[in-house]
C-alpha cells in the first residue's frame, strides 16, 4: 500500500515537472544526469519528453530535446567516435504505412549508467557456432525454447524477445541520436559500423540465451545461405506452430526454393536451382574476394560524430546482406516487413540466425585478405580511434546495461567463440567473361551529372594513370576502385542498381556473371532521411584482368535501374590503398 502511494506522488510529482516543462518553458538548466535517470527509469518516459539544457560533458549528460534549435549544440562533439546514449533516444521514424508500427523502441532506461565491457574469462574454452544444416533437431530445439522463453517474458525486460527485437529498431530507425545534436541519428548502417555493431548484438543475445537454458556451452546456430547445402530457410522456421515462425515472411520464399543472393525485388528469376546456386557462388566470390580487397571497400565508409548518416556501405552489406533481408520478407508490404523492414528485422528469429552468417562472413573476409597480405594483421582493420572506439549499448544476461565499442569485437575467440569450418565453394568461383558482349556499341550519348535514372545509361570513364597500374608489380599494384557518387535515393524508398563494366548489352550476362562489377541495394530507409544519400565502392583490378582491358585508358560503365528512383552524382575510377 505504502509502495503505491508513493508510486502516486512520484507520479505527481513527474506530471507537474512535465507540465511545467512543457506549458511553462521552464530553463531547466543544469539536468543532472542522476536525476534524468531516475525520472526517465521510474516513469518509462522517452527522454526527448523532457527538454533540460545542456549538461558538460559529451556523454552521458543532456537528455534529448525534439528541439533542433535548443542549446544542445554545446554539448555536440565533431569528429572522433560515435556513441549511443540512452538519455539520447528518441521516437523510431518508422514509414507511415507499416501495418504494426512501433510508437518507441529505445531500451528501458538503466537506473544507472552503463558499466563498460569486460572480456570474458579467458580460461574458459572457446565455444564453436555450427551450421543449422548440421546441428540436427534436437540443438534446433534449444534455439525455439530460448525464443520462446524469451517471448514470454515481460515486455519491460530488456532480455525479452520485444526488446531484442527493438534494438535494431533503435539503432536504424532515428531512434538513437548523436550526443548533442539531435537532428543527427546514430545510423549503423551503410557505414564501417555495420560489422561490429551486429557482432555484439548477437554476442548478447547469446549470453542472454546461455543464461535462459542454463546451458553455459550454448551458441547461436548459423544459417550458411551462402551453400548449396543451406540455401534454403531451414525448416524449423517454416512450421506454424513454432514460435521461430513469423507470418511476415515471402510466401514464395519458402522451402524448396532457393536464396536469391541477387535478388531483384519483387521479381522472381525463375532459374533452375543449378543456375541459381552458380549466381549465388558468382555474387559471393565477387562480393567478398575480388570487390573487397581493402577494408574500407568491406567494412563501409568512416562515419564520425557530427557526420551524416549514411556515408556508403561495404559490398557485402550491399549484396548479400540487404538482398536476402528483402528476400525474406513479405514483399506484399509496402516495406517489405519483417525482415526487409529496418524498424521490423528484430522481430523475426530468423534474423539472429541470417546475421549469424554475416558475422562469420567478416571471419571469412579477414582470413582471405591475410593470406593475401602476408599475414598482414593492419590490413584488416582500421586503426582510426574513431571506428575502435565508437560504442554502442547492450543489456547483458543479468539485464546489465554494458557499453560496447568497435574495439571490444574484433576477436572472436577473446570473445569466447568461434565458427566451425564450412566449405566455401564461393571462394574459388571467379565468374567467366561473358562471350559476344558488345562493350562499346557505337558513339555514347554524354551523360550530364547529377542525372535521374529513369532508364540505363553508359558512360565513359576514365582510368587514373592506366601506365602506372599496367607496369606496376601485381603485388605493389594500387587498386583502382569505382564510385559512383552522390546516389540520391527519392522517398527514401528500396532500390536496387546494376553496375557493368564494359557490357553495354548488359542483358547478354548472366545473373551475377563477370561483367556485373556490384549491385547497389538498399531497403527503404526510416524517414529521418526522406532524402537517402550515399556513394558506393567496388575494386576493379581482378575484373579489369579479366576482361582483358588492363592496356586501356578508359572503361564503359553500364548503370542499370532495377528498382526504386535514384539519382547519382557521378562517376569515377581512383587508385585506392589502405
Ligand atoms: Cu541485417
Amino acid at each position: 500500500m505504502e509502495a503505491s502511494n508513493s508510486l502516486r506522488v512520484l507520479l505527481l510529482f513527474m506530471l507537474a515537472f512535465l507540465a511545467a516543462t512543457t506549458f511553462l518553458s521552464l530553463p531547466l538548466t543544469p539536468c543532472s544526469n542522476s536525476m534524468s535517470r531516475a525520472i526517465l527509469t521510474a516513469t518509462s518516459l522517452d527522454p526527448y519528453l523532457i527538454s533540460c539544457g545542456s549538461g558538460d560533458t559529451a556523454q552521458e549528460e543532456a537528455p534529448l530535446s525534439k528541439d533542433k534549435h535548443s542549446n544542445n549544440n554545446r554539448t555536440a562533439r565533431r569528429g572522433g567516435p560515435i556513441v549511443t546514449d540512452q538519455l539520447w533516444c528518441s521516437k523510431p521514424d518508422v514509414p507511415q504505412d507499416a501495418p504494426s508500427p512501433p510508437s518507441r523502441c529505445c531500451p528501458p532506461m538503466s537506473a544507472s549508467p552503463p558499466i563498460n565491457f569486460t572480456f570474458p574469462d579467458p580460461k574458459e574454452p572457446i565455444r564453436m557456432r555450427r551450421p543449422v544444416h548440421e546441428v540436427g533437431p534436437e540443438y534446433m530445439a534449444k534455439y525455439e525454447r530460448v525464443v520462446a522463453m524469451m517471448k514470454a517474458l515481460p515486455k519491460s525486460d530488456p532480455r525479452s524477445f520485444y526488446q531484442q527485437g527493438h534494438i535494431h529498431c533503435a539503432y536504424c530507425s532515428g531512434a538513437y541520436r548523436q550526443v548533442g545534436l539531435p537532428t543527427l541519428p546514430v545510423q549503423v548502417h551503410f557505414s564501417w559500423l555495420f560489422f561490429p555493431f551486429h557482432r555484439a548484438y548477437l554476442y548478447y543475445l547469446e549470453r542472454i540465451a546461455r543464461k535462459l537454458l542454463n546451458d553455459p556451452e550454448f551458441t547461436l546456430p548459423f544459417w550458411s545461405w551462402d551453400i548449396p547445402e543451406g540455401m534454403q530457410i531451414p525448416a524449423e522456421f517454416v512450421n506454424k506452430t513454432s514460435p521461430l515462425y513469423d507470418a511476415f515472411r515471402d510466401p514464395k520464399h519458402q522451402p524448396p526454393n532457393l536464396a536469391d543472393l541477387d535478388f531483384n525485388w519483387k521479381v522472381e528469376k525463375n532459374l533452375t536451382g543449378e543456375q541459381q546456386i552458380q549466381c549465388n557462388m558468382w555474387v559471393m566470390y565477387k562480393q567478398i574476394v575480388s570487390g573487397a580487397t581493402l577494408p574500407s571497400l568491406f567494412y563501409g565508409q568512416p562515419y564520425r560524430a557530427g557526420d551524416s548518416a549514411l556515408p556508403g556501405p561495404g559490398t557485402v552489406e550491399l549484396a548479400p546482406h540487404a538482398n536476402m533481408h528483402a528476400w525474406i520478407g513479405n514483399g506484399h508490404y509496402p516495406n517489405g516487413e519483417d525482415m526487409g523492414a529496418y524498424y521490423a528485422a528484430g522481430r523475426d528469429p530468423i534474423f539472429y540466425i541470417y546475421h549469424g552468417n554475416i558475422d562469420r562472413i567478416w571471419e571469412m573476409w579477414r582470413d582471405i585478405r591475410l593470406a593475401a597480405n602476408g599475414n598482414d594483421r593492419s590490413k584488416t582493420v582500421f586503426s582510426d580511434h574513431s571506428w575502435l572506439d565508437s560504442s554502442f549499448l547492450f543489456y547483458d544476461e543479468e539485464a546489465r546495461l554494458v557499453r560496447v565499442t568497435v574495439r571490444d569485437m574484433l576477436d572472436t575467440e577473446k570473445l569466447g567463440y568461434r565458427y566451425s569450418k564450412v566449405a566455401m565453394p564461393w571462394a574459388t568461383a571467379r565468374p567467366p567473361r561473358t562471350p559476344g558482349v558488345n562493350s562499346k556499341r557505337g558513339v555514347l550519348k554524354s551523360v550530364r551529372f547529377p542525372v535521374s535514372l529513369d532508364a540505363a545509361i553508359s558512360v565513359e570513364v576514365m582510368r587514373p594513370d592506366a601506365l602506372r597500374s599496367r607496369i606496376a608489380k601485381d603485388d605493389d599494384a594500387p587498386e583502382e576502385v569505382l564510385v559512383v557518387e552522390g546516389i540520391e535515393v527519392q522517398d527514401a524508398d528500396f532500390v536496387k542498381l546494376d553496375v557493368y563494366v564494359n557490357a553495354v548489352e548488359y542483358h547478354k550476362v548472366r545473373p551475377g556473371g563477370r561483367e556485373l562489377a556490384g549491385s547497389f541495394v538498399s531497403l527503404r530507409h526510416p524517414a529521418t532521411e526522406d532524402r537517402v544519400k550515399t556513394t558506393m565502392r567496388v575494386a576493379l583490378n581482378e575484373l579489369l584482368e579479366d576482361l582483358g582491358v588492363k592496356e586501356e585508358t578508359s572503361v564503359t560503365v553500364t548503370i542499370v535501374p532495377v528498382k526504386g528512383k535514384v539519382k547519382i552524382g557521378g562517376l569515377k575510377i581512383v587508385h585506392m590503398s589502405e
